[in-house]
């Protein structure tokens, strides 16, 4: 082989190779992330994601990153015990009531705890992050009408709740997050606790959800609505207890927009509770829409090289 056919299988070889970078590029993008005035923002090839806890109760806020249309939204709302009264370890706003007054989660006293990320190869393949929250909650009785039950008036406790949220370039599609909830006084040991929140809907770009899903599914331990989706486990962890958990969805208990989501807890005493659902879309979670993942592509990519080299080299030695 003389010089010059090096030089045009170098050269060749180059071609080949940048005509794979495209798909390095999108994986090597890894994850765009930052925080402004309460609010996080999140980016893979998949989901957009705001996470805010400003001003407002904590909102988680998404969309599909590569084809935006209507956007998803969370808002998490209330904590409350509630008396089980069929004993299903769900909660049915039909049939079960809320002890005492629910705690509403506050708009502004949440501390963000800055960014921990995972890198490799110089790009950001995970992110983590919390927003913290610790605040006196006077639970009341409301008055009742049957006097033969004493109101039982707890005393007033410190709860704290943490949200501790992670996105990783291996799911680009979802956004887990967990759930952390330490202090709360419980009122009676057969009860359950409920997380409420609401789940709507805007168009992209819209600060605020205001529309309900029009369709809104729940198969087994997930919820989909459009392109949207949450999953939620059905344990969660308390000490060295494992903890069961029930989601059902239904109508709000006051007069909340959207579709409220009731995550119930079995009783769990003083210990710290930890619960981790995922929020994504539906779109992703086929890989890029080619109906393969990036190493597939990366794979193909290389095997179209080596043919390529293959033949150029086979060309040259004629
Ligand atoms: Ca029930």
């Amino acid at each position: 082989m003389n010089n010059k056919q090096t030089q045009l299988i170098v050269a060749l070889a180059a071609v080949v190779l940048l005509a794979s970078v495209p798909y390095v590029a999108a994986q090597g993008s890894g994850i765009e992330y930052q925080y402004a005035t309460g609010m996080v923002s999140l980016t893979t090839e998949d989901i957009g994601v705001k996470v805010t806890a400003y001003n407002q109760v904590p909102h988680f806020h998404w969309w599909n990153a590569s084809s935006p249309g209507t956007d998803c939204h969370v808002m998490f709302l209330k904590l409350f015990e509630a008396n089980d009264t069929d004993d299903d370890g769900a909660f049915d706003p039909e049939t079960d009531s809320i002890v005492g007054v629910p705690y509403l989660l506050p708009a502004s006293i949440w501390v963000f705890s800055g960014f921990v990320t995972e890198e490799q190869d110089s790009v950001v393949v995970a992110v983590h992050f919390n927003f913290t929250t610790t605040e006196t909650f006077t639970p009341t009785v409301p008055i009742t009408t049957t006097p033969t039950i004493p109101a039982q008036v707890p005393d007033p406790f410190d709860v704290t709740l943490q949200i501790r949220v992670h996105i990783d370039v291996n799911d680009p599609h979802e956004m887990k997050f967990d759930i952390v909830i330490s202090g709360w006084s419980w009122t009676y040991e057969d009860s359950i606790l409920v997380f409420q929140f609401t789940v709507t809907e805007s168009a992209h770009g819209a600060d605020e959800g205001t529309d309900e899903p029009p369709e809104f599914v729940q198969d087994g331990n997930r919820f989909e609505f459009g392109e949207g989706y949450l999953e939620y486990a059905e344990q969660a962890q308390a000490g060295e207890s494992v903890v069961p958990v029930r989601g059902v969805t239904g109508e709000g208990t006051g007069d909340e927009a959207g579709k409220s989501v009731y995550l119930a807890f079995e009783y769990f005493g003083d210990e710290t509770l930890e619960y981790d659902p995922i929020i994504g879309i539906t779109t992703g979670e086929d890989g890029n829409g080619l109906g393969i993942d990036y190493n597939q592509l990366l794979l193909m990519a290389g095997g179209v090289s080596v043919i390529v080299l293959v033949i150029i080299v086979a060309k040259m030695k004629r």
